[in-house]
């Protein structure tokens, strides 16, 4: 029988941090996960190393079910970012094995496509409205059909999407967290003006979205959903901070914008409630934080039956692997919605060789047997990992409020 033979963590900085797994059989196929977990790499990968490649060693590597019914209910502690990217990337390894041994990519295993390609949305930002529109122009130019407006806010610094903090393949590292500076006030008066000029200038078949964060209260999103409503936004994106489903009654209420939510979630049980009340559009959680290819698959089956469709979290802190994996769930299940494209650094693909396409707006996961994503122990090595942490956020008057 084949079994795993090695379960390797492997911890690189292209750039940015990412933790890879690396599973081997005693057939010599190898398989890759992601289970980066931005800012608290070191915790997955101490988890994995620690307490579940050990665990791995001996285990049949086509039983996949099987073992992440293990890793979830084995250890009695249950759920988390930290254990459910750990389990992911056993997941997705696996799901890259069964591939490879297949000679199929991933997607035909998971019931072959159901799209010719997965409609992507990129990024744009600025200081200014006008510098963002102008980004967005040359973001649509490289083929988008959607794209994410984030502009600075007057009377504050650097904030989410628009500083130097998530500028993709940054350099800038810290001992401890950056502070930025947060008003809601200033940002609910200022941002129906960015879509304003962003549909004017955009034009109406250009689909437009926009993050908030989880920085605002119920009845603040509520006002916020409804003032944008006249730029008809493909989403708006984590309106009030994900703890409390009961809060986005009130947004849903008042407002015909759809809303995208769970990037941070990790299990079923955090974003069933809000799809069984019908309370979002779009399911923001993507296989690297959602437990795997094996669990998001669940969790879209489950959502398709309240009209909700994917909205899968692709930022540049989820390495190519675990966007690979997204991009076979993707095209594969029916109620695909969109897929965030952050986009990566050359030093990043030239770690992970991907190859996924991207091809007039649409993202496709390649023909390649398994995920089809390699990983160069070279250039791994030659980017050891440095601590980095995610900014943090604090009010006019010092107190700390939601990044
Ligand atoms: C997004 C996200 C990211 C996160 C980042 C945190 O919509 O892409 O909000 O920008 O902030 O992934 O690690
Ligand atoms: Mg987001």
């Amino acid at each position: 029988m084949t079994v795993i033979t090695s379960a390797e963590v492997l911890v690189s900085r292209p750039g940015r941090n990412f933790v890879t797994l690396r599973i081997t059989t005693s057939d010599g196929v190898t398989g890759l996960g992601d289970a980066t977990l931005n800012g608290r790499e070191l915790a997955v990968a101490s988890y994995l190393s620690d307490h579940v490649a050990p665990l791995l060693i001996g285990l049949d590597p086509h039983r996949i079910e099987d073992t992440w019914q293990y890793l979830y209910r084995g250890p009695y502690w249950r759920r988390g970012p930290v254990t459910m990217a750990s389990i992911a990337a056993v997941d997705t390894a696996l799901w890259d094995i069964k591939g490879k041994v297949a000679g199929l990519p991933v997607y035909q295993l998971l019931g072959g496509a159901s799209r010719t390609g997965c409609l992507a949305y990129g990024h744009a930002h600025g200081a200014t409205p006008q510098e963002t529109v102008e980004a967005a122009h040359a973001v649509l130019a490289r083929g988008f059909r959607a794209v994410r407006l984030q502009s600075g806010v007057p009377g504050l610094g650097d904030i989410y999407g628009v500083g130097a903090s998530t500028l993709p393949g940054d350099e800038v590292r810290w001992s401890r967290p950056l502070e930025e500076q947060w008003d809601s006030s200033k940002y609910l008066r200022f941002v129906p003006s960015l879509f304003e000029l962003g549909r004017a200038e955009l034009g109406e078949d250009v689909h437009l979205l926009h993050d908030v964060h989880h920085r605002l209260s119920p009845i603040e999103a509520a006002r916020l959903a409804v003032d944008l409503e006249p730029y008809r936004l493909f989403w708006l994106e984590d309106v009030t901070p994900a703890e409390d489903p009961a809060v986005l009654r009130r947004v849903r209420a008042a407002s015909t914008t759809p809303l995208a939510i769970g990037e941070v979630f990790n299990s079923v049980f955090d974003i069933k409630p809000m799809l069984e009340e019908r309370l979002i559009d779009y399911v923001r959680m993507a296989v690297t934080h959602g437990g795997g290819i094996s669990a998001v698959r669940k969790i879209l089956d489950f959502a398709s039956m309240f009209n909700a469709r994917s909205g899968m979290h692709g930022p540049e802190d989820i390495s190519p692997v675990g966007f690979a994996a997204s991009l076979h769930l993707g095209l594969a299940v029916h109620n695909f919605g969109i897929q965030e494209f952050a986009g990566y650094t050359d030093e990043t693909l030239a770690l992970f060789q991907p190859g996924f396409t991207f091809d007039d707006g649409y993202l496709h996961p390649g023909e390649a047997p398994g995920l089809g994503v390699s990983y160069d122990d070279t250039i791994g090595e030659a980017h050891p990992y440095e601590a980095n942490y995610l900014p943090v956020n604090r009010l006019l008057d010092g107190s700390v409020h939601d990044w």
